[in-house]
């Protein structure tokens, strides 16, 4: 071989090296800007989230996804998650707004103003006796105030039915030392045995043992219902035969939590009409009897559809009497043309409305604050 020969292989051999090493390393270390790999761990690679739960703690569902929205999963957080009452309001509010926007177009206060006001009131279910009664007291006030703006008046209307509302007293009997026992009654299809799971999440949720205890033995699915509820949310679970006794399976239940230290047992019943006497007996039974159980009944909550309006009056009426009620749950004000309803609740029977629903998930129970509740109904604001 010719010597220049091997001088050139010699130097594209030293070349190819110097290559080789400046620039193999450099794109070695190219990722170290990225975040490095996660290690090769079979739990590392899970697709339950940090933080959240692990899948073996998520209790199977066991029915129709739709009868338990997942929302109601036990690490739903209702506070964070809390919907906004005027949101939910839109239908209700939708029903006095034409009102009230012609009212504040008018530019000053005259008769039809006062008109437009008792229309509104009256379309809202607020009932055509309790409207004249707010509406003397506002006009009163009014006149003896020289108010002209209708603003004003509107104002003065707001404040009128938030101090009827804060009259009562909303709150929730606490959580005591030993075992507090709730009831809820109601007619078909209100939303009880969705309100037991609603709060049995919010007080599983914040660290209480629940119990919830199926009173209806009536309905088939009832019990399959509720208990679904109760696994999502950790919620301990009773129930007895179909076509048990009621009063004897509150009973139990209410022994079983008792037993277990349980902070709150939440006794659903089976819905029933109020003018059928038998079953109102049977529902004064299971109050007799969740009364001589070792817990203390400390709230029975009556549920009311805020979609029947004034035609739950009655119903409420007859309960009120059989299980001595000890606030109202309003549902479904969410879909209800009527909230005028909570007023005529309040003032017809004396019970206050301590919470309302606004949706089929467990964060859509809220606590009914007067104030936030006649914002959003008389708000006369941009709605889009
Ligand atoms: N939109 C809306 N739906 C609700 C609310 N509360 C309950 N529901 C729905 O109303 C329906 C009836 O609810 P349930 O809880 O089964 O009513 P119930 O009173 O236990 O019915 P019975 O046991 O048959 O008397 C279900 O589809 C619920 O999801 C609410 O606040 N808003
Ligand atoms: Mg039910």
């Amino acid at each position: 071989m010719e010597p220049w020969l091997l001088i050139l292989i010699i130097g594209i051999v030293l070349v190819v090296g110097v290559v080789a090493f400046v620039v193999v390393p450099r794109r070695g270390r190219g990722p170290a800007d990225e975040p490095p790999p996660r290690p090769v761990d079979r739990d590392a690679q899970s697709p339950v989230p940090e933080g959240s739960l692990l899948v073996e703690d998520v209790p199977e569902t066991v029915a129709e996804p739709d009868a338990v929205p997942t929302s109601a999963e036990p690490d739903a957080a209702p506070q964070a998650v809390r919907p906004r009452l005027r949101d939910r309001l839109a239908k209700a509010r939708s029903t006095v707004t034409g009102y009230l926007a012609s009212v504040v177009g008018r530019g000053g206060i005259d008769q039809p103003t006062w008109d437009e006001l008792e229309e509104a009131l009256i379309r809202a279910d607020v009932g055509a006796t309790l409207t004249s009664e707010i509406l003397d007291g506002v006009r009163a006030q009014v006149d003896a105030e020289g108010i002209s703006d209708p603003e004003e008046l509107l104002a003065v209307l707001r404040a009128d039915l938030t101090a009827r509302l804060e009259m009562a007293d909303r709150t929730l009997h606490p959580l005591g030392d030993g075992t507090d026992v709730w009831l809820l009654v109601g007619v078909n299809g209100v939303g009880k045995t969705t309100t037991v799971g609603k709060l049995g999440a919010r007080f599983a949720g914040e660290g209480h043992d629940v119990v919830m205890v199926a009173g209806d033995t009536f309905r088939a699915a009832a019990a399959e219902q509720l208990e679904m509820w109760a696994d999502r949310c950790g919620a301990r679970f009773v129930r007895g035969a179909e076509g048990a006794d009621p009063s004897s399976v509150v009973f139990d239940g209410i022994e079983a939590g008792v037993a277990k230290n349980a902070d709150l047992v939440l006794a659903d019943t089976a819905g029933r009409l109020h003018n059928k006497s038998n079953l109102m007996d049977e529902l004064r039974k299971v109050r007799r009897v969740a009364d001589k159980a070792p817990g203390n009944v400390t709230e029975v909550l009556l549920v009311l559809d805020a979609t029947t309006g004034q035609n739950g009056l009655s119903q409420a009426r007859v309960f009120t009497e059989a299980t001595d009620v000890t606030g109202v749950v309003l549902t479904k004000l969410d879909g209800s043309a009527k909230g005028g309803i909570v007023l005529a609740i309040q003032s017809e029977l004396g019970i206050p409305v301590k919470l309302v629903g606004l949706g089929e998930s467990a964060e859509d129970l809220i606590d009914f604050e007067p104030a936030e509740f006649v914002e959003a109904l008389l708000d006369v604001g941009d709605d889009a």
